[in-house]
């Protein structure tokens, strides 16, 4: 599969130019993205119906999953629709930050022989899916490329566009900390504050408040963290039970993984969170996430690849299924071993 790996590159501007035709000479587009959706996701899905309305298109913004508290501030979000049956009469699907078809939910068995399917992502580990595809690794986040599709598609950036942007950028970026900040990212946001984001708005939208469960949360995944014997490996554990406990939703979770990378001589932090929903499952097994966190020595990408999952080097994960947690912890200490 090919990965472009900068946006300056004429293969990239080709296949910008059909991703363009494409989407100029569809009628009805259905624009999605992963289920449990980030900042990335949330904000690209939003900025790319927005711009899509605004050329004349008639758009279904979808998500499987529904919208984390923490961006219901965005202007647009509130078109995005949970309906599977939105997607009928649409010739042309744009499917945004979904490493593989099938991140982005139930609708993926509908997706397989789908007229026009059109794949962007920035995750270096991109299954290759779709008619047309813009994947490009060295991107910070999704809403970057996004932006590049707006900018050529001659949408002018509204304040909701550029703050939807923004919102991905800012979190894909850890708030420009992580290693894929760099100096198109400040050019990027130098332009999408010029056209009306507004960075300490966003910020006391994202960061600015805890609820109290959330905080007590906090203190359990703190207080559930364990270190590798060679120390080079952080775990940190939240199941079911907490969650109910503190009165807190999955969404809560969202950044706590960084306490256990900062942990002095971490190379990999590791989150095990219980999933709901296990009824279906076999035996007395349990459904899981895992999500991989690196400093930059280890390619957690390559490690959630072997377990079926996927992302960024420095940020992967991937689904499982196991009978306790124990038996997942015990997979993790093997994998510390090997560090
Ligand atoms: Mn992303």
């Amino acid at each position: 599969m090919e990965i472009v790996s900068t946006a300056s590159s004429n293969r990239f501007k080709e296949k910008m130019k059909e991703i363009i035709e494409t989407l100029n000479s569809s009628r009805r587009i259905f624009v999605t993205t992963h289920v449990n959706p980030d900042g990335d996701a949330i904000g690209s899905l939003v900025a790319m119906g927005l711009a899509l309305f605004a050329a004349g298109k008639k758009v279904v913004m979808y998500n499987e999953s529904t919208i984390p508290t923490l961006y219901r501030f965005l202007s647009g979000v509130d078109r995005v629709t949970h309906d599977p049956e939105a997607i009928d009469g649409c010739d042309t699907a744009v499917i945004i930050d979904c490493g593989d078809l099938h991140r982005m939910g139930r609708m993926a068995v509908e997706m397989e022989d789908f007229p026009i399917l059109i794949n962007i992502d920035h995750h270096a580990t991109n299954s290759g899916f779709g008619h047309y595809r813009l994947i490009d690794p060295k991107a910070c986040a999704s809403a970057e490329i996004v932006y590049r599709i707006i900018e050529e598609l001659g949408v002018s950036i509204t304040t909701s566009i550029a703050t939807a942007l923004y919102t991905g950028i800012l979190t894909d970026t850890g708030s420009f900390r992580f290693a894929n900040t760099s100096r198109e990212t400040f050019a990027l946001c130098e332009m999408l504050v010029a056209a009306g984001a507004n960075p300490s708005d966003v910020a006391r939208h994202l960061y600015g408040q805890y609820s109290i469960g959330r905080l007590k949360l906090l203190n359990m995944a703190l207080d559930s963290i364990e270190i590798s014997r060679n120390g080079k490996l952080s775990l940190m554990a939240l199941t079911q039970e907490m969650l109910a406990e503190t009165g807190t939703v999955p969404e809560d979770i969202d950044g706590m993984i960084n306490y256990a990378r900062r942990i002095e001589n971490i190379d990999v932090a590791v989150l095990i969170r219980e999933n709901r929903n296990g009824n279906h499952l076999a035996g007395n097994h349990r459904p899981f996430h895992v999500s991989l966190r690196s400093n930059g020595i280890v390619d957690v990408a390559a490690v959630a690849t072997t377990y079926g999952g996927g992302g960024h080097p420095t940020a992967a994960g991937f689904q499982v299924e196991a009978a306790t947690l124990n038996d997942i912890k015990d997979r993790i200490w093997a994998l510390a071993d090997t560090l």
